[in-house]
């Protein structure tokens, strides 16, 4: 995968909550073309796996909870400087500090429940989109 593309889950809440459209519409908004696209739900060993580097963190067993208590919607994003500008478009992990025009600013309830994911690194988007699509 290129260094062009960043990977992104819309997370339980805001799916439960009819937010897919509204988000994927912010990602779009923000010039990212979706890839590829799944709504699929996560068993807490996938969802375990999927977060294994935080595994010793005190938040993570009720994060691999969290994040298998209902459907998920995967996605492969594509745009220049993608894993850097979506994580400007998705805002602060703790949405109190998120900022204004973001989509865990709008969507985000919680530290936990802060409505995406998006990759940290070009190697880490890689594995996560294969983690979900299988390598390309
Ligand atoms: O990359 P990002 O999602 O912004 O945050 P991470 O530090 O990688 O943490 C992953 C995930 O874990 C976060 O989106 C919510 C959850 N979490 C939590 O529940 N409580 C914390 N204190 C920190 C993170
Ligand atoms: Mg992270």
């Amino acid at each position: 995968m290129a260094t062009n593309r960043t990977f992104t889950m819309i997370k339980p809440d805001a799916v439960q909550e009819s937010h897919i459209g509204g988000i994927l519409g912010m990602i779009e908004a923000g010039g990212f073309r979706i890839v590829e696209l799944q709504k699929i739900n996560l068993t807490a060993e996938r969802a375990g796996q999927f977060y294994a580097v935080h595994a010793e963190r005190p938040f993570y067993n009720d994060l691999v909870k969290y994040m298998s208590s209902g459907a998920i919607v995967a996605a492969v994003l594509e745009k220049d400087n993608a894993v850097a500008d979506f994580r400007t478009l998705i805002g602060a992990t703790n949405p109190a500090n998120a900022e204004e025009g973001t989509i865990r600013k709008k969507y985000a309830k919680s530290i936990e429940a802060n409505a995406v994911h998006g990759s940290d690194s070009d190697e880490n988007a890689q594995i996560e989109a294969d983690f979900f699509f299988g390598s390309k």
